[in-house]
């Protein structure tokens, strides 16, 4: 089937060894190699993203719009095929893209120290930042409505009339933990209402291993852009959250495990504001905790709904993983509120330090 769809790129198939790559849930992903190339061959999810030609425009527009305002930055955009185009509807009817592979590079699952999360959130906090002069109306939408609080919320309470009794039961718990955070999501209508709030290039995944790092856990790029679309700084801050501020990711069975370390969110604060902190509104930075309790919760939903749902969107690995992956989020989001006053301490302390560099203390 690779012979088929690496022809395009006059790739001869036999020449290389394909295996799978990376950890992510939607999309799948190989890394073709020889002993002097390599590339990212990656399938998309077209049940998930249904207008693959969305993703393929918006990423053209962005890289020949870096391209012509920055063109030391690293833009990791899809490989031209022979014939000019950067995605591929093979015979199996799925929709394909080859990347360069970056040479150097290497991805973590797995936060260890602060210099990477400070350097990620630098590279996410870049990414926004470059792009605050494009015109958004030019991009589409690759998936609507992706981190629309109030839509997740409707979408459990329609599960929560679908799922069969048993599920209910066992979920007994984490519903309950859905409802008792509601005002979550009344201070998400707020700040969507909030005309102050704008609209901005964002990444929509900002989890750790969307980052490539060199050795030196310097942060080389980003990857898996195909939600790059318009949408609020609360996102990729939140998701940074959710993703770095804990030692043990969403997979963990172990609720134990789950801790925040505030340091993290200091790295976070601290790198994403050097690139946005001179971009975004008083108003908008009133919400940067907010947003990973809104993160944070919003993909506690999204697993409990799809635990519900009988596991159509996320797949399962084992009996009830998504249930686990719920707990594991609501944990979080109960740690994440309790760390509240420090995170308010540390922002507080972070902005003094600034302030005192600009003004050359
Ligand atoms: C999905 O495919 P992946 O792992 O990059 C999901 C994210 C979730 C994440 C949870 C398009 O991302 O929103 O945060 O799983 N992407 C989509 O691990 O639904
Ligand atoms: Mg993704």
């Amino acid at each position: 089937m690779f012979d088929n769809i690496l022809i395009n790129f006059g790739l001869n198939v036999s020449e290389y060894t394909i295996r799978p790559f990376g950890s992510g849930l939607i999309n799948h992903t190989y890394k073709i190699s020889d002993v002097n190339q390599a590339y990212i061959l990656q399938q998309i999810n077209d049940s998930v993203f249904k207008h693959p030609n969305h993703i393929d425009n918006n990423l053209a527009l962005i890289k020949q719009y870096l391209d012509e305002t920055n063109p030391g930055y690293l833009f990791v955009a899809p490989l031209k095929s022979k014939t000019g185009k950067s995605i591929i509807k093979a015979d199996d009817g799925k929709y394909y893209r080859l990347f360069p592979f970056i040479e150097g590079s290497h991805t973590v699952n797995f936060l260890q120290d602060t210099k990477a999360a400070y350097n990620a959130a630098v590279q996410f906090g870049r990414f926004t930042h470059l792009l605050n002069h494009f015109d958004i109306s030019k991009l589409e939408y690759t998936l609507t409505d992706f981190h629309n609080l109030k839509l997740r919320f409707k979408q459990f309470e329609q599960a929560l009339q679908t799922a069969h009794e048993e599920k209910l039961k066992q979920a007994a718990d984490e519903i309950k933990q859905a409802r008792g955070n509601i005002e979550i999501l009344h201070t998400y209508n707020q700040f969507t209402a909030n005309k102050e709030i704008k609209l901005r290039v964002i990444h929509h995944d900002t989890k750790i291993n969307n980052v490539l790092f060199d050795d030196e856990q310097n942060a080389l790029c980003l990857v898996d852009l195909d939600t790059v679309m318009p949408g609020y700084y609360l996102s990729d801050v939140g998701d940074m959250m959710r993703t770095y501020l804990s030692p043990a990711n969403e997979e963990e069975k172990d609720l134990d495990k789950i801790v925040i370390r505030t340091d993290f969110f200091r790295a976070i604060y601290k790198g994403y504001m050097s690139e946005m902190g001179g971009i975004l509104t008083e108003t908008e930075k009133q919400y940067f905790i907010f947003s990973g309790k809104m993160m944070i919760y919003m993909q506690g939903l999204r697993f409990l709904t799809d635990f519900l749902n009988n596991d159509v969107y996320y797949g399962a690995q084992y009996e009830g993983h998504n249930l686990i992956r719920a707990k594991n989020q609501f944990k979080l989001l109960e740690g994440y509120i309790n760390a509240e006053p420090i995170f308010k301490e540390i922002i507080i302390g972070v902005d003094k330090e600034l302030l005192a560099t600009t003004n050359g203390i």
